[in-house]
């Protein structure tokens, strides 16, 4: 098959090595108190039935099924941590990263799409004041009942356009990496969290799939504001990987075939980190972490054997069960390329 490069840059970029340390990420199977005693810790995710909430902000619950024995998901930086909060924000940060957090209620903001726009709204505000961490490199957002409406109604085209009339001089340099997923929860609460670092990402855009922010209108009146992946400032190679699923090109393929668009996933993710300048021999591995979202719970035994089989077998993954941005999609994949997985000193 003859690949048509979809991306607007004419060559790759220079790799410009960054001076930060690695964010360490990983999933643990750790008691809560445990993992938030640690003063490096910027940030815990829980899933599923793990606690809503908890006294430390830097905690944070998505209200996502794990199919086994749900892990926490540790950030750790150098430290120490230091915390704080303005109106519907707040953070967790060291000298080098930003954890920040910003849930909404739909209802109390004038719907999804001006809750969308507030969050971004506030997030660039706190970005363009902030003298250090003001350089967003990933950003997740999940939203409830995210296939509902249809046509421009869908939930998830007004989440976008709500998201693109917030983004302003935060972003001027480009969008960093994202996951956009549905949660199923029914409470109506946008769920927005990002990672900021003290310098500036590469963002990278993947050649088998035209840039999300050019897809053409058919797809929504705002187009998707995020990049394909974002290569850390740091001294290593490490890369953060937006939510990655069966499209080619704008298109999404193999519509009611879980194995193919598994296929066409795992492709996609193998093509980015090439275009990020990750060695094959490199790519995945046990010092790389994998969230996979699963529509349907018959396709989550399958989607663990077929990571298994695949070039991610050691790769540690979270599989949760999730809706995605577009209704005939079964699975999205995001993750960190070459991180040490939040348990080494
Ligand atoms: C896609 O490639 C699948 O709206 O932030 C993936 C990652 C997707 C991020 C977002 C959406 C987003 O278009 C959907």
């Amino acid at each position: 098959m003859t690949l048509t490069s979809y991306s607007s840059l004419p060559s790759a970029p220079p790799r410009a090595q960054g001076t930060l340390p690695d964010l360490r990420l990983g999933y643990l199977h750790e008691p809560l108190d445990t993992l938030l005693d640690d003063p490096r810790v910027l940030a815990v995710v829980g899933f599923g039935d793990a606690p809503a909430r908890h006294a430390d902000p830097r905690y944070l619950r998505v209200a996502l099924q794990c199919d086994v024995a749900t892990p926490f998901e540790v950030w750790r930086s150098r430290g120490p941590v230091t915390i704080g909060s303005q109106g519907p924000l707040r953070w967790a940060a060291d000298a080098d990263y930003e954890f920040g957090v910003i849930e909404l209620d739909e209802a109390a903001h004038g719907g999804l799409a001006a809750a969308a726009e507030l969050a971004y709204t506030a997030m660039d505000a706190h970005f363009a004041a902030a003298s250090a961490l003001r350089f967003p490199l990933r950003i997740w957002n999940y939203l409830d009942a995210i296939n509902l409406g249809a046509g421009d109604e869908e939930r998830y085209r007004q989440f976008c356009s709500g998201r693109a009339a917030g983004m302003r001089q935060g972003f001027a340099r480009g969008y960093p990496a994202a996951t956009a997923i549905g949660v199923r929860d029914g409470r109506r609460t946008l769920q927005v969290y990002w990672l900021a670092a003290r310098h500036s990402g590469e963002a990278i855009e993947n050649p088998r799939q035209l840039n999300a922010w050019r897809y053409p209108r058919q797809y929504g009146p705002d187009a998707p504001s995020f990049a394909r992946a974002m290569r850390a400032p740091t001294a290593s190679t490490q890369v953060y990987i937006s939510g990655t699923a069966a499209i080619v090109g704008h298109v999404s393929l193999h519509h009611d075939d879980f194995a193919a668009q598994m296929g066409e996933t795992l492709a996609n993710l193998d093509s980015l980190l090439g275009a990020a300048g990750v060695e094959e021999t490199e790519r995945f591995g046990a010092r790389s972490v994998l969230k996979a979202y699963v529509r349907r719970e018959q396709d989550l035994a399958v989607a663990r054997a077929l990571i298994a089989a695949s070039a991610a077998s050691a790769t540690p993954l979270l599989l949760l069960r999730a809706d995605i941005c577009r209704s005939e999609l079964l699975i999205e994949i995001d993750g960190v390329q070459g991180t040490s997985n939040g348990t080494a000193d």
